[in-house]
């Protein structure tokens, strides 16, 4: 495009800008048939005041006082050179006096599209470089009990949600979708890397159309689109587990399960079918006992199990259901079912774990390798599994278990994050603070002032996306797109690259990390695989410089085989599943030796150990938002424009609002032991009775800063969740499901300061 307008990507999507000095005007790619509301954030973002302009200092980190961490305390701006040079010398301090394995470089979070100024990559590269490794973090917050349990019992988590069922087998192929969580076009909309066409909502409409029956299994009825025409089944929070078991005691109880699948594909039914049946603990798992724990009808369970065993079913199960305590268990049993449905790998139907919940699932993956910025090499062992920051900060040296191991937490003495926002990301904030007051020192490059941002000791201010050249690419998008700088990056604003290039200059490691290129050339030079690989199929494989002219390149896709469940299904002795016995491991010995009690050796319903209360009756739903990607750019102007009085939006049942005098636009405060915040009521029937809505990311705003526990004036759900691990298997995130009580908040209204940045204090 030219009048000033240049291609670029975001995780929300594709799209062309115009920059006027200070607004930009935002068109999405002119091929995307439902375009991401979210690129409406990028128009005020680049010179908000909430950017971080100058490097800033604490400035009872810099004078060495030892005053506890607030998001209130003073800084001081430090001139680049400075503060390159006090940082590399106390990084060179912690590595000499306590070696790698005293920084967290973990670093979880999911800044910026681009593949070369990746934040993640960047940090981890450096630190490799620079002192051989650090503490890393494994698994994710979206997927940190299923990444673990799906190989234990499937297969590699990756191939068991992006290449599986497609959206066009969804479209000819099924008749029945079984979505536990849903699978909210806000959340397709969403794709680490980018993403130039959102296709889902046109899929599950032609799949509607030809008369597929959709179930929305969720307390939200908005789960699912209105183009899918479900029937919505608002069974209680965290009780699918019991649903699912009350639809296979269903399938046994009339002899609809596959038998014949059971015996040839599946290890260990027969164990699992006692469990079922009740033949040791005398509790049959039938449609009255799930009717029971589920609030869901006997009878419409059944009926539900006979529709599912008559056509081609597929069973969804969304990330939500297990970030949240036994999240394992839903991921396990929902496999299972599909296996008992006799589904598993045909078209259209059996099992596609977290389908919808990513533009990643349900697509073709890409035939070529897409560019990929090398990390090098991590010489440390130690690790924690993602969710567990606050656990390690708190307890250094203490054991802690994951996956059959037991390990101990580093003790961690100082913290480097740059591209995420763990005030934003992690549970209960409150126990992180006391957490993040820990370590001597934190670090954080970040775009704008975060609550993150604002609790460390050395802040850089990062780049912008729209402030640099990048190239945007995803394994399963067919485009690879040319991000061009749009603007100047703001005050003394600089790429990740080059904060890193010149730390590792004065480590004296600055070839190794940037291997003698700039920006420019590294992205020449990691264009050339896609290149190459691209030449050796015979096709379009333009230079970088036509490439960049262009501002896009077509992908080629691999063709929509099914994936490895597919080939399993086909030959089972051929295509064996990477799993101990080859085969769905309905019971796994490995597991059942691990003797977890919170993580049996089969599918098994275990209800959480925090139910609704007479203190706590309403459970929150803390998942993702609409109006943007997690935290980032809520000061932007799609997200403003959603909030009420400036709060985030909290949606309730009208019966529960009425039961408590609360009117819609009411400020409400929501609180628990852990924690509280405000937040503006929106009474609605598409929120199940006893449930409470309020998605994550907006910036943690502590009223009293300094207080323990402050209330949060603005709304960020955090401050209220629990901070435990899935089981000790996966130790994943539980940060979707919290118990709550609710009221109208009678209060003078305090103000939003989140977004103002702090002034610059003296020495
Ligand atoms: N209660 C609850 N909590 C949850 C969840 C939930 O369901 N419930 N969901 C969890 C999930 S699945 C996830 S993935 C996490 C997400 O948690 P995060 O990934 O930490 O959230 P983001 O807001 O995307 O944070 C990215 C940060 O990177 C910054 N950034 C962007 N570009 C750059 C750059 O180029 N350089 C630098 N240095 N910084 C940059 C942004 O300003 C932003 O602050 O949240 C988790 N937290
Ligand atoms: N717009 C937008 N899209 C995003 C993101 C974003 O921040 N913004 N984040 C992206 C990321 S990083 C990830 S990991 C994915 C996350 O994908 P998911 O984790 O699947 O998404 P959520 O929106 O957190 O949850 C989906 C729904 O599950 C339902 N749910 C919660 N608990 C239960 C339960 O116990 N049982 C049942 N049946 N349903 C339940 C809730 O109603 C919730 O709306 O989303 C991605 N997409
Ligand atoms: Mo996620």
């Amino acid at each position: 495009m030219n009048d000033g307008w240049s291609t670029h990507s975001s995780h929300w999507g594709a799209f062309s800008a115009r920059w006027d000095g200070r607004d930009i005007e935002v068109a999405p790619d002119a091929g995307d048939p439902a375009p991401s509301p979210i690129l409406g954030n990028f128009t005020d973002a680049l010179r908000h005041r909430a950017r971080i302009e100058r490097p800033m200092v604490r400035r009872s980190w810099l004078n060495k006082t030892s005053e506890p961490r607030t998001l209130d305390g003073a800084f001081v701006e430090l001139a680049w050179d400075e503060v390159l040079d006090l940082l590399a010398t106390e990084l060179s301090r912690v590595h000499a006096d306590h070696g790698a394995a005293a920084i967290f470089g973990g670093s979880y979070g999911w800044a910026s599209a681009g593949r070369f100024h990746h934040a993640q990559s960047q940090i981890h590269r450096f630190l490799n470089v620079a002192f051989g490794g650090y503490v890393r973090s494994v698994n994710s917050y979206s997927a940190g009990a299923s990444a673990v349990i799906l190989p234990h019992v499937l297969g590699p988590f990756e191939a068991l949600s992006r290449r599986n069922v497609t959206w066009e087998q969804v479209s000819e192929h099924t008749d029945v979708v079984l979505a536990f969580g849903g699978m909210a076009l806000k959340n397709s909309m969403v794709a680490s890397g980018g993403i130039s066409r959102h296709i889902e909502r046109d899929a599950m409409r032609k799949a509607a159309e030809r008369g597929a029956q959709f179930y929305c299994i969720s307390p939200l009825r908005d789960d699912l689109p209105e183009q899918a025409a479900a029937t919505w089944l608002p069974i209680r929070v965290g009780t699918d587990v019991a649903l699912m078991l009350g639809l296979a005691h269903s399938l046994v109880a009339e002899n609809l399960h596959d038998r014949d699948l059971l015996a040839r594909y599946c290890n260990g039914y027969d164990k699992f079918e006692r469990y079922l049946l009740g033949l040791d603990d005398r509790q049959p798992k039938h449609a009255g006992w799930a009717s029971d724990i589920t609030g869901m009808a006997a009878a419409e369970i059944v009926a539900l199990a006979r529709k599912a065993a008559q056509g081609r079913t597929l069973v969804t199960v969304s990330h939500s259901l297990q970030r949240a305590q036994y999240g394992e268990q839903p991921v396990w049993m929902g496999a299972v079912l599909a296996a008992m449905l006799g589904q598993i790998g045909l078209p259209g139907g059996g099992y596609n774990y977290a389908l919808g919940a990513l533009g990643h699932t349900g697509r073709r993956v890409n035939a070529v390798p897409i560019p990929t910025m090398p990390q090098g090499r991590n010489g440390v062992e130690d690790f924690i599994p993602v969710a567990r920051i606050s656990d390690m900060l708190l307890n250094p040296g203490q054991p802690f278990e994951y996956n059959g191991r037991t390990l101990r937490y580093p003790d961690i003495k100082l913290v480097y994050w740059a591209g995420g926002n763990p005030f934003h990301h992690h549970q209960d904030i409150n126990r992180l603070r006391r957490a993040f007051n820990v370590p001597q020192t934190i670090v954080v490059h970040e775009t704008a002032w975060t609550p993150s941002a604002r609790f460390a000791d050395i802040v850089l201010p990062a780049t912008m996306t729209l402030e640099r050249d990048d190239i945007g690419a995803a394994a399963t998008d067919p485009r690879l797109i040319a991000m061009r700088k749009l603007a100047p990056p703001i005050g003394e604003a600089r790429d990740d690259f080059d904060i890193f290039a010149a730390l590792a200059r004065r480590l004296g490691v600055e070839h190794p990390f940037t291997e003698g290129r700039d920006s420019r050339q590294w992205l020449a030079h990691l264009y050339e695989t896609t290149r190459k690989a691209l030449a050796a199929k015979g096709l379009d494989a333009p230079d970088f410089d036509e490439f960049w002219r262009r501002g896009e390149l077509a992908l080629p896709s691999e063709p929509d085989d099914g994936g490895f469940l597919r080939a399993f299904r086909d030959d089972p002795d051929a295509h064996k599943l990477p799993t101990p016995s080859g085969k769905i491991e309905i019971f796994s010995g490995t597991i059942a030796g691990f003797n977890y009690a919170d993580c049996p050796g089969h599918p098994t319903w275990l209800p959480s150990t925090e139910p609704p209360s007479a203190r706590h009756p309403l459970t929150l739903i803390a998942n993702q938002p609409a109006t943007r990607l997690h935290s980032q750019l809520d000061f932007g102007r799609h997200s403003q424009s959603r909030k009420v009085a400036g709060r985030e939006v909290v949606r309730l049942n009208p019966v529960d609002a009425r039961a408590r005098g609360i009117a819609d636009g009411d400020i409400v405060r929501l609180f628990n032991d852990r924690g509280a915040c405000l937040a503006a009521a929106a009474l609605s029937g598409d929120v199940a009775a006893g449930v409470i809505h309020l998605p994550t990311g907006a910036w943690y705003d502590p009223q009293a800063d300094g207080d323990d526990p402050a209330l949060c004036v603005h709304g960020n759900p955090n401050v209220l969740t629990r901070d435990i691990g899935t089981s000790r298997l996966a130790q994943g995130c539980t940060g979707q499901v919290s118990v709550v009580e609710c009221e109208k908040y009678l209060g003078q209204l305090p103000p939003i300061r989140t977004f103002d940045p702090p002034q610059p204090a003296d020495r």
